[in-house]
């Protein structure tokens, strides 16, 4: 059984540790990839670390994830709040989904309050900072130790 985990960062998730410090930190999206790796570690994990700006190719990647991975952790930044494509990608991959957010996103602007990906997924993390990837592959890690079959 595959323990490998998508781990997918969205638009301008780039930019982290450069800009808006007070809002995401001072870590950058190496420094996050790096983090993930270190708890796939310990966690008998396999992380396949990515971001893009482009929505297409989040969507292709979640597509070629099914069957392949054994979850997908995804922060997808702005589309989170704008895409029921990217909502029919991860759902058709029928992969556990966890969705990440640095920011407390309920703390925020209104329009930051409503997901389109929270229905599809499994657990949902905001407001931990660049710590919520890490938890999300912990909870990974629970469901495939826990699951059955
Ligand atoms: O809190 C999060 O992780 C978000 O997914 C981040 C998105 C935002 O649109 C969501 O509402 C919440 C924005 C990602 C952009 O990240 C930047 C980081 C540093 C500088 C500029 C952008």
């Amino acid at each position: 059984m595959s323990r490998t985990v998508l781990v997918l960062n969205g638009p301008n998730l780039n930019m982290l540790g450069t800009r808006e410090p007070a809002t995401y930190g001072h870590e950058t999206l190496a420094d996050v990839d790096a983090l993930c790796q270190r708890s796939a570690a310990t966690l008998g994990l396999e992380v396949e670390f990515r971001q893009t700006n482009h929505e297409g190719v989040a969507i292709d990647w979640i597509h070629q994830a099914r069957g392949r991975c054994a979850a997908v952790v995804i922060n997808p930044g702005a589309w989170t709040h704008t895409s029921i494509a990217l909502r029919d990608a991860l759902s058709a991959a029928e992969l556990p989904v966890i969705e990440v957010h640095i920011s407390n996103v309920h703390a925020r602007e209104e329009f930051r309050h409503h997901s389109y990906i929270s229905g599809i997924a499994v657990a949902v993390m905001a407001g931990f900072g660049t710590n919520g990837y890490r938890l999300a592959l912990e909870h990974v890690g629970h469901l495939l130790n826990n699951k059955k079959g």
